[in-house]
């Protein structure tokens, strides 16, 4: 079957080219011309282990092109960005925008999937947004109008371990109508070897938001209690471990805060579509929001004591071996730290980029450095991302028993 890939993003572009592969013909569209571009020559434009042979593959077998135009499909799959804007609740314009595209392509007949993450109301309301402008179909037959099958089928995957989760992770349907969830279970068993059940779209969308929630809550909770640990002189990581010998005990790990684009951003549809409910989950988020200027303020403590202080700032990814900053509490502590401390020099050591981001590139006292020299000149080290880099380096080597040492992952702690 003819399938359309709305957006080709960390998600778009790994489920068109996995769909290409078990036997669909696929178009992957998005408006940005240099992605188009890119896919058209068998390219990833990002990091994402073993995409960047499936993509080759698909490409050259002719199974997966991209384009910057909506084609005829007999099914689309809307795997744009959902956002939040400043007052937390989710921007739709992009999901607006892709029903907007795919309503004139409509005969009848056709299967719609929204992939991203959504508040509750969102894959009825991309429906309803279809409709207003193709009064000629309907979701259910009504009138003897053509029917089009609406559902929803939120993406779970770790990202690093994309391809793999994919086929392996459960996935959750929930279609307008029955047939619309069967319908879409069907697509997508075409290469998930696990477990599809069907559910109605609202709970299939408050499924994908709770699962986000349920990481955030009990990663504040971990970082509750590092703070707790602080105040009565207790190591938090000894403490957790100790904690987790019990059998139904399974304690998080506190850090520098949560970041990526999922986690810090999905509780929010949550408390935005029951505020007054969702007390402990908006709760969460605040705890964990409030984690990186602690960590500023502690650096801070120890620079104060110095007349011309050096910072080597460990990693700015939003976890471990990966090269996404994208809301990282890493970067915005070394943001943070080079305006409070204007005479201080930071050295950022991030194996897995080249330059430093545009806020810290235009700082005079911030460099991009390795680890060895950065380490070197610093009186204080600070580790923000527990980059396999980093935990393995040999720490006699580095001389880190003469200096201050802040480790926010407790992955020095036997120092
Ligand atoms: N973190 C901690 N302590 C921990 C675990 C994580 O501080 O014990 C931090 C990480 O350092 C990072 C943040 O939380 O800054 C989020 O990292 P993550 O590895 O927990 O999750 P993501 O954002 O990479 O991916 C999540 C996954 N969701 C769940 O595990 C429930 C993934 O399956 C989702 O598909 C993805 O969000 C998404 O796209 O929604």
């Amino acid at each position: 079957q003819r399938v359309a890939v709305v957006g080709l993003g960390y998600i778009g572009l790994p489920t068109a080219a996995i769909l290409a592969t078990h036997g669909a013909d696929v178009v992957g569209v998005d408006v940005n011309p240099a992605t188009v571009a890119a896919v058209n020559r068998g390219e990833v434009p990002f990091v994402e282990p073993d995409l960047g042979t499936m993509v080759a593959g698909a490409v050259a077998q002719e199974r997966l092109r991209a384009s910057l135009v909506m084609p005829e499909a007999d099914v689309f799959i809307v795997a744009v960005p959902t956002p939040f804007g400043p007052d937390h609740s989710a921007d739709l314009s992009y999901v607006d925008a892709a029903a907007d595209a795919i309503a004139p392509q409509l005969r009848g007949g056709e299967l719609v999937v929204l992939e991203s993450t959504s508040p509750p109301g969102t894959t009825a309301h991309l429906a309803q947004r279809i409709l207003a402008v193709r009064a000629d179909l309907s979701l259910d037959g009504e009138g003897g109008r053509p029917i089009i099958d609406v559902a929803h089928c939120p993406e779970r995957v770790l990202p690093g371990r994309v391809m793999v989760e994919l086929v392996t992770n459960d996935r959750v349907v929930g279609g307008l109508t029955p047939e619309a969830g069967h319908r879409a279970r069907e697509l997508y068993e075409t290469f998930c070897q696990a477990e599809i059940p069907v559910t109605d779209a609202a709970t299939a969308e408050l499924t994908k938001l709770v699962e986000n929630s349920f990481r955030d809550v009990n990663i504040a909770f971990a970082n509750e209690l590092a703070h707790v640990c602080e105040r009565v002189g207790v190591d938090v990581w000894e403490l957790i471990e100790l904690a987790n010998r019990h059998p139904r005990v399974s304690i998080l790990q506190p850090g520098p805060g949560v970041g990526g684009h999922c986690i810090a951003v999905d509780p929010w549809f949550i408390v935005a579509s029951a505020p007054e409910e969702a007390q402990l989950i908006r709760r969460a988020r605040e705890v964990n929001d409030a984690v990186p200027g602690r960590v500023v303020d502690r650096v801070v403590a120890h620079a104060d004591r110095l007349r011309a202080p050096r910072i080597a700032a460990l990693g700015l990814a939003f976890k471990p071996d990966i090269d996404d900053l994208r809301e990282s509490p890493a970067r915005q502590i070394v943001a943070s730290l080079a305006q409070r401390l204007p005479h201080a020099r930071i050295d950022v050591v991030e194996p897995f980029i080249t330059a430093l981001p545009p806020e810290l590139v235009t700082q005079p006292h911030v460099m991009l450095r390795d680890l060895d020299g950065a380490v070197a000149d610093a009186d204080i080290v600070l580790l923000l991302v527990d980059h396999t880099a980093f935990v393995q380096a040999d720490r006699s080597r580095l001389g880190l028993a003469e200096k201050v040492v802040v480790d926010t992952r407790g992955a020095w702690r036997d120092l």
